[in-house]
């Protein structure tokens, strides 16, 4: 049995969610208060949601969450492409995401949730153009195609929760990071793929 241990409006989770419904998996959600981890601690040993328990193994992190059920169900409909040198593709775009994409958002909430007086609002800024510049890569990438590498595959799972913000604008979201996702990537005229590929992406069914 699969149990997942969430949170509410968390993107790692909804990463995971994402996937299990392609894949057609029923899974157990455990749902914890953001602010309270104890339960979370206890099974894996850290604090971070997603967290994911396979009859007694436990996986963390979202990526790697999603390579498991790859590996474990692969004759459940796939995430990664077939051929090697498209899965290869696959992999590095989710690397560059994670480590090269959330950058910009990560260090931006960093220097936000300083002290007023000492946030140094020109790096943020200059962070946020990046963002800005990183949904014009996602308009090239979407040319001729519904999906970010073509198929549907876990590149789309990786970015999705995070680049939804462009037009997903809930003012209730008490969400620091969420709220510079929203500020920082403004569609325009010209982002008009991305925009469907949202609304395309949205219509998926989550676990
Ligand atoms: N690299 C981890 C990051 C997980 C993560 O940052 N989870 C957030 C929710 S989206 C969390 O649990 N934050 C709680 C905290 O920072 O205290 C992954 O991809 O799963």
């Amino acid at each position: 049995m699969l149990t997942l241990y969430r949170t509410e409006l968390s993107t790692n989770v909804e990463r995971v969610a994402l996937a299990l419904a392609h894949k057609g998996l029923k899974v157990e959600s455990v749902w914890v208060p953001f602010g309270e981890r104890t339960e979370v601690r206890k099974v894996s040993g850290q604090d971070l949601v997603p967290v994911m328990v396979d009859d007694g193994k436990v996986v963390i992190d979202s990526m790697e969450i999603v390579r498991y059920l790859e590996e474990r169900f692969p004759d459940a409909p796939r995430l990664y492409p077939k051929d090697p040198a498209r899965r290869a593709d696959c992999l590095v775009f989710i690397d560059w995401f994670n480590r090269v994409w959330k950058r910009p958002p990560n260090d931006m909430e960093a220097e936000l949730s300083k002290p007023a007086g000492e946030r140094d609002m020109k790096r943020v800024e200059r962070l946020g153009r990046a963002m800005q510049g990183y949904l014009d890569l996602f308009e090239e990438m979407l040319t001729g195609r519904d999906y970010l590498l073509g198929e549907f595959s876990a590149a789309d799972v990786a970015a999705f929760p995070f680049v939804k913000y462009a037009t997903h604008r809930d003012p209730a979201d008490p969400h620091l990071f969420h709220k510079i996702l929203v500020d920082y990537q403004n569609p325009g005229s010209g982002h008009t793929r991305v925009v469907d590929w949202i609304a395309r992406m949205d219509r998926r069914p989550r676990a």
